[in-house]
C-alpha cells in the first residue's frame, strides 16, 4: 500500500502547533517562579515527566523534563495546557450540600457537618438495607496509594462488597486476557523495545491522539525499516503512514486475528519450538480457526483477503514484532476474546520474552496500570489478588490486622452497580474520581438511576456532571496537590510530587477518606500520617503477589527515574521486560493459548438502524472532559463533538460537511455537525465522547457487557443518521452544560 505523506501543515491543522513546536524553555518561560517541581502529567497512561513552575502557590507554567527517559521532554497539547486547570474559577474549595432552593442547587456547608452526614447516611442505609446496599465507585486518575486506600476503605471502612472503579470501562478486558494467557497483567515490554521491532502491529488504538508519545517510538522502529500495520475502522493519523491498513468493520477483531492465525498455520509461519516448549493449548486454538479462511475473514471483517494474508506474512516471517492494542479492540462484549486472539498471534510466532517482541495493551488513564493492581476492583485484593481466594484473603487480613471474615466477598462491577442502583437494590453511593453520567453507556439510564439514590456523596475538585446529582460534594485534591506514585503504560512505577497545597477548604483525597473511616468507627485501620505510610503498607500487601512492589521505595523511584515492577526486594533491579526466557507466570512456566471463535457484537445493524457507530477520543480532550472542557486552548482546538462520516454515506443521506445531523439509536439521539472525511469506513460513523448533556455520545451507546471483564460495548452500536439542517450560523453550538451547575442551557 502506498504511503500517504503527512505534511507538517496537516499535523498542525489536526493537533495544533504544540506537538512539534514546544516553546523553548517551556510555557511562561521567562517568568520568575518560586519553585520548580519534577512530577508527571495528570492525564493519560503515558505519564510523561514534566516540571511544573509554581509562583505564589499556583502552578503557572511548565518546563520540559528532558532527562525523564520515557518522553525526554516531549508532551502533547493536554500536558502542555494542564497547568491552566489548577486556578480555575470552578475549583471546589468548600463542601457543598444539596439545596434545591439555591439557584446553584447547592449551599456551602462546613466539613464536620458534611462528613457526619455522609457517615450517618452510610450507616443508616446499611442498617436498613444491608451492608452491600451502599456502593463505592473509584477511579484510576488516583495514585497507587489512593487506589489501595479506596479498596481498604470500602472493605473495612464501610464494609461493603460493592466497590468498583472506572478502569472497568477501560483496562479490564486486557487485564482478564493477560492473566488468563500470560499469568500477569502488565505491558510485556518497556517502550524501548518498540524501536527494536521489525513489525509494529497496532490494533484498535489511535496512537497519535491517545498515546501521543508512543508515536515517536513507532517512528523510531520505522526509521529502522520496520513495517507498520494498523487495524482500525478509521484511518487514524498514524494509520496514514502505515504500510498496511486493515480497515475492519467495528466488532470484528477476533475474526481478523483468527484469520491471521489460520494463515500462519496454513503457511507454516509458526515457531514450533516455542509452541512446544513454552505454551499449552495450541491444538484447541488452531481448531477454533480451522474454518477461518481469508475469504471468510474478508466477508466478516470487510478487509480484503489479500491484506489479511499480507499481515500474516509480515507478522509470521519477521524476526521481531510487537502488537500494541487499546480500547478499539477491548471495548466490546468480546473484549477479552479479542485480546486473547492477539496474544495467540504472539505465542504462535514466539514473539514474547525477547527484545522487540511482545503483545501488549496501551493503558488509558494516568494510573490505568497501577490502579488495576491494588485492590479497588470488585473481585480483587491488593497485589492483583483474588478476593475469593481463601489464602489471599488470609494474607491481606494479616496485613490489615483484621479478621479474614471482616473482608467482604466479591461485589458487582461498575455498570452492574449502576444497574442495581436503578433497580433499587443499592441505595447509597460514594464516588471519587469517576464521572459516570458522561462515561457510562446509556446516559438516560444512568441519570434515572442516580435519581433513585437515597444518598449520594461525591469527592472531586470540580462539580462534574455526576456530582451534580449528589447530596454532599466533598472538595478533594488535584493531582499537583498530592504526593504518591503512579504506574505508567510500561509498568514503570513513578513518583508524583506535590507542587502546591489545595486551595481554600479543599482537602487531600486521602485525608478525606481516613477522616470518613474514623467517623464510621473504623479509624484504627487507617492510622496513616502520610501517603508514604500508605505506600509502605502497599509494599507489604503486594509482597509475593503477581504485582510485586515489595522492593520499590520512594527514594529508589526518584534515584532511578522509576522502577519497573515486579520488584520483590530492595536489591532487585526491577523488571522492564516480562517473560524473559519465555517463562510465563504460571507454575509450569508455560503460556496459555485460548481457543477463540468469532461471535458478532451485541447489537448489529438492521433496516431501522443501518449504520455502525463507534466512539472514542480526540487529542485535545480527556475522558469525560471535566478537566479539559475547562481549559480554553484545548476547547478551542476541538470545541464540540463532530460526527465523522464517509463522503459516500454522507452523499447518500444528503449530508454535506458541517451540516447538522441527528444520530439515533435504540437508547437515544443527539445532534452534531457532520465532519465528512474519507478516513472512515463508509458503513460506520464515529463520535468522540468527551461532552455532557445533549452533546453526550453515550446517549446512544448500550449497556451490553463482556461476560468475563464486564466492560461495556462502547465501540459498537447500531444507529440511524439523518440530516437536520445546514451548518449552524455560529460555528459552535454554544448551548452546553453549565459547568458550574450541571444544568443544560
Ligand atoms: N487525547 C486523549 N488521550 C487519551 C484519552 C483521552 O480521553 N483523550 N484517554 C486515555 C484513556 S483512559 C484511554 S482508555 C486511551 C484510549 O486510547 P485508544 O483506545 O487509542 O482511543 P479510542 O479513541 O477509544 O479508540 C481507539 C481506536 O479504536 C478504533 N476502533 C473503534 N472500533 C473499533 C473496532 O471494532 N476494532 C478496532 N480494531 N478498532 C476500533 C477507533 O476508530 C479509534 O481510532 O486513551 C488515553 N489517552
Ligand atoms: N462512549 C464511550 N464512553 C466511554 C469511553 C469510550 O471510548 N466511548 N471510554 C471509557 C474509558 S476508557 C474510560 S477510562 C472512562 C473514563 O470515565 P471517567 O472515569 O468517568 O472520566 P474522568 O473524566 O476521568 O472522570 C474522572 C473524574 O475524576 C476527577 N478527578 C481526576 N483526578 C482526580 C483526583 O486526583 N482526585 C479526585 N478526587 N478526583 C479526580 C475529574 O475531575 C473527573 O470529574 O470513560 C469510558 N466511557
Ligand atoms: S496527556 Fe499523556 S501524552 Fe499527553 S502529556 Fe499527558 S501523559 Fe503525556
Ligand atoms: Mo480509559
Amino acid at each position: 500500500m502506498a504511503r500517504l505523506p503527512v505534511s507538517e501543515e496537516d499535523l498542525v491543522a489536526r493537533f495544533g502547533p504544540h506537538l512539534n513546536e514546544m516553546p523553548k524553555g517551556g510555557w511562561n518561560a521567562g517568568i520568575e517562579v518560586d519553585r520548580e517541581v519534577k512530577t508527571h502529567c495528570c492525564f493519560c497512561g503515558q505519564q510523561c515527566g514534566i516540571i511544573l513552575k509554581v509562583k505564589d502557590e499556583e502552578v503557572v507554567g511548565f518546563e520540559p523534563w528532558y532527562e525523564f527517559p520515557f518522553n525526554e521532554g516531549k508532551l502533547c497539547p493536554k500536558g502542555v495546557k494542564r497547568y491552566l486547570q489548577n486556578a480555575h474559577d470552578d475549583r471546589l474549595t468548600e463542601p457543598l450540600e444539596r439545596d434545591p432552593s439555591d439557584p446553584s442547587g447547592f449551599r456551602p456547608v462546613d466539613w464536620d457537618r458534611a462528613m457526619d452526614r455522609v457517615a450517618s447516611e452510610i450507616r443508616r442505609i446499611q442498617a436498613e438495607h444491608g451492608p452491600d446496599s451502599f456502593a463505592v465507585l473509584s477511579g484510576v486518575s488516583l495514585s497507587n496509594e489512593k487506589s489501595y486506600l479506596m479498596g481498604k476503605f470500602a472493605r473495612l471502612g464501610i464494609g461493603t462488597a460493592n466497590l468498583d472503579y472506572n478502569g472497568r470501562l477501560c483496562m479490564v478486558s486486557a487485564g482478564k486476557a493477560n492473566m488468563a494467557a500470560l499469568g500477569m497483567d502488565r505491558a510485556s515490554n518497556p517502550w524501548s523495545d518498540i524501536p527494536l521491532a521489525d513489525v509494529v502491529f497496532i490494533a484498535g488504538s489511535n496512537v497519535a491522539e491517545c498515546s501521543p508519545i508512543t508515536t515517536s517510538y513507532v517512528w523510531r522502529a520505522r526509521d529502522r525499516g520496520a513495517k507498520l500495520i494498523v487495524a482500525d475502522p478509521r484511518v487514524t493519523p498514524l494509520a496514514r503512514t502505515a504500510d498496511l491498513f486493515l480497515g475492519l468493520r467495528p466488532g470484528t477483531d477476533s475474526a481478523l486475528m483468527g484469520t491471521i492465525l489460520h494463515v500462519l498455520i496454513e503457511r507454516d509461519l509458526l515457531d514450533h519450538d516455542f509452541i512446544e516448549n513454552h505454551t499449552v493449548g495450541f491444538e484447541e486454538a488452531a481448531a477454533a480457526v480451522a474454518g477461518y479462511t481469508p475469504a471468510w475473514g474478508a466477508e466478516v471483517t470487510g478487509v480484503p483477503a489479500g491484506r489479511i494474508e499480507q499481515a500474516a506474512e509480515w507478522w509470521g516471517s519477521a524476526a521481531t514484532g510487537m502488537l500494541l492494542h487499546a480500547r478499539g479492540i477491548e471495548h466490546h462484549t468480546k473484549g477479552v476474546e479479542n485480546v486473547l486472539s492477539c496474544i495467540n498471534l504472539g505465542l504462535a510466532t514466539g514473539k514474547f520474552g525477547k527484545p522487540g517482541c511482545g503483545v501488549t495493551t496501551i493503558t488509558g488513564q494516568g494510573n490505568g496500570q497501577g490502579g488495576r493492581e491494588h485492590g479497588h476492583k470488585c473481585d480483587q485484593l491488593p497485589g492483583n489478588r483474588s478476593i475469593s481466594n481463601p489464602e489471599h484473603r488470609e494474607f491481606i487480613a494479616s496485613v490489615w490486622g483484621c479478621d479474614e471474615s471482616e473482608i467482604p466477598g466479591e461485589g458487582v462491577s461498575a455498570q452492574e452497580i449502576m444497574n442495581q442502583i436503578h433497580d433499587g437494590t443499592i441505595k447509597g453511593l460514594l464516588t471519587i474520581c469517576f464521572n459516570p453520567v458522561v462515561s457510562l453507556p446509556d446516559t438516560n439510564f444512568t441519570k434515572e438511576a442516580l435519581g433513585r439514590l437515597e444518598h449520594y456523596a461525591a469527592i472531586d475538585f470540580f462539580l462534574n456532571e455526576t456530582a451534580f446529582h449528589a447530596d454532599v460534594v466533598l472538595p478533594g485534591s488535584l493531582h499537583e496537590e498530592d504526593e504518591g506514585t503512579s504506574t505508567s503504560v510500561e509498568g514503570r512505577v513513578i513518583k508524583l510530587n506535590p507542587a502546591k497545597a489545595p486551595p481554600g477548604d479543599a482537602r487531600l483525597d486521602w485525608e478525606i477518606i481516613c477522616d470518613l473511616a474514623d467517623r464510621l468507627g473504623q479509624g484504627r485501620y487507617f492510622p496513616y500520617r502520610s501517603t508514604e505510610e500508605i505506600f509502605e503498607e502497599l509494599r507489604v500487601a503486594s509482597a509475593g503477589s503477581k504485582a510485586d512492589y515489595a522492593g520499590i521505595t520512594w527514594d529508589r523511584i526518584e534515584d532511578e527515574m522509576g522502577v519497573f515492577w515486579p520488584c520483590p526486594s530492595e536489591d532487585h533491579p526491577g523488571t522492564p521486560r516480562l517473560y524473559e526466557g519465555a517463562r510465563f507466570a504460571f507454575p509450569d512456566g508455560k503460556a496459555r493459548f485460548n481457543a477463540v471463535s468469532y461471535r458478532p457484537p451485541a447489537e448489529v445493524v438492521d433496516q431501522e438502524y443501518p449504520v455502525w457507530l463507534t466512539t472514542g477520543r480526540v487529542i485535545s480532550q480527556y475522558l469525560s472532559g471535566t478537566q479539559t472542557r475547562r481549559i480554553k486552548p484545548l476547547v478551542d482546538q476541538y470545541p464540540e463533538p463532530l460526527c465523522e462520516i464517509h463522503p459516500r454515506l454522507a452523499e447518500s443521506l444528503g449530508i454535506a460537511d458541517g451540516d447538522v445531523v441527528r444520530v439515533s439509536s435504540r437508547r437515544g439521539s443527539m445532534e452534531a455537525p457532520a465532519k465528512v472525511v474519507a478516513t472512515i469506513r463508509p458503513d460506520t460513523v464515529f463520535i468522540p465522547y468527551h461532552w455532557a448533556g445533549r452533546k453526550a455520545a453515550n446517549q446512544l451507546t448500550q449497556r451490553a457487557l463482556d461476560p468475563v471483564s464486564k466492560i461495556p460495548e462502547f465501540k459498537v452500536s447500531a444507529v440511524r443518521v439523518e440530516r437536520v439542517s445546514g451548518p449552524r450560523s455560529g460555528s459552535v453550538d454554544q448551548r452546553d452544560m453549565d459547568l458550574k451547575t450541571g444544568a443544560e442551557q
